[in-house]
């Protein structure tokens, strides 16, 4: 409760912080990032949002934090398109910001609002979405696909949703969770889990992004078996926006 009380004072004191950390090709060249929420408290602790995200969701303070986060990542991209890089942004989207009644209208008045380029924005959102009112869910995505957004399931292979709704959602991007990253190459059966992915992925025309790559042998891997993109500590750690902007405008 008194984590709660402090995370709505926190986002309306707007201590609350983006920062994002960039996904690459093949080449290890930076092609978009993904935006993740950080709270730096006051006495210098820092609660990881894996601790204060399900104290949201269980409180429905994801809603005005979801709000924001996706008025952040508007603000994020348009910045970065100032700065000459533009490049397609992620945001996560928990299950409940998505299902309020008007999330579609919400998205539409954020880009109004801001003028940025819905193009370049991707909404993560988890299988567990997809549990039920499927039919309500994918009207949605197509909604918000007409309005120039993409999707992209984040967690992939960790949910407990079937694969079924891989034929029917307008989806553009898988997200291989990064526990079976962990153990390629090395255990056979990531390794075998990680192949089928990539293969499957490509065969539904998706593109997808390892998570949580920290080693040479597991990008190797990775590059190996057609994995477009690639996210994790090997090349860099989530990142304050200017950080970003700084470290590519001076490899570009
Ligand atoms: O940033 P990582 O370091 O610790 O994030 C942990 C978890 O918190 C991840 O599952 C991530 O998806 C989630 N998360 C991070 N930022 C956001 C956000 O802006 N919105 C939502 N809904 N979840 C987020
Ligand atoms: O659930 P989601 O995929 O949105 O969360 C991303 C989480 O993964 C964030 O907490 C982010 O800080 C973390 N992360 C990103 N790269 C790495 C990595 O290489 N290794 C580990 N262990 N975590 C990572
Ligand atoms: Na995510
Ligand atoms: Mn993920």
């Amino acid at each position: 409760l008194t984590l709660e009380r402090d995370l709505a004072a926190a986002l309306a004191a707007g201590q609350l912080q983006m920062h994002v950390q960039p996904q690459v090709d093949r080449a290890g060249r930076p092609v978009g990032g993904e935006l993740l929420m950080r709270w730096p408290r006051a006495d210098g602790a820092s609660v990881p949002p894996h601790v204060f995200i399900p104290v949201a969701e269980e409180s429905g303070l994801i809603v005005a934090l979801g709000a924001w986060a996706l008025r952040q990542a508007c603000a994020a991209v348009l910045r970065l398109q100032a700065a000459g890089l533009a490049m397609p942004l992620s945001v996560n989207v928990s299950p409940t910001q998505f299902r309020q009644p008007d999330f579609v209208a919400q998205v539409r008045q954020v880009l109004a609002d801001t003028g940025a380029p819905a193009r370049l924005l991707v909404l993560e959102v988890t299988e567990g979405l997809l549990i039920d009112k499927m039919d309500d869910t994918i009207g949605r995505m197509h909604q918000l696909t007409a309005l120039g957004l993409r999707f992209s399931i984040d967690d992939f292979g960790t949910g407990y949703s079937s694969m079924a709704y891989l034929k029917k959602m307008p989806l553009y991007e898988l997200k291989i969770d990064r526990s079976f990253i962990q153990d390629t190459p090395h255990d056979a059966n990531s390794r075998a889990l990680v192949q089928s992915m990539l293969a499957m992925a490509g065969h539904l025309g998706l593109r997808v992004v390892a998570e949580g790559v920290e080693t040479r042998a597991q990008a190797d891997f990775l590059t190996a078996h057609d994995c477009a993109c690639l996210q994790g500590y090997l090349y860099a750690r989530p990142m304050p926006l200017d950080a970003l902007i700084a470290l590519l405008g001076r490899v570009s």
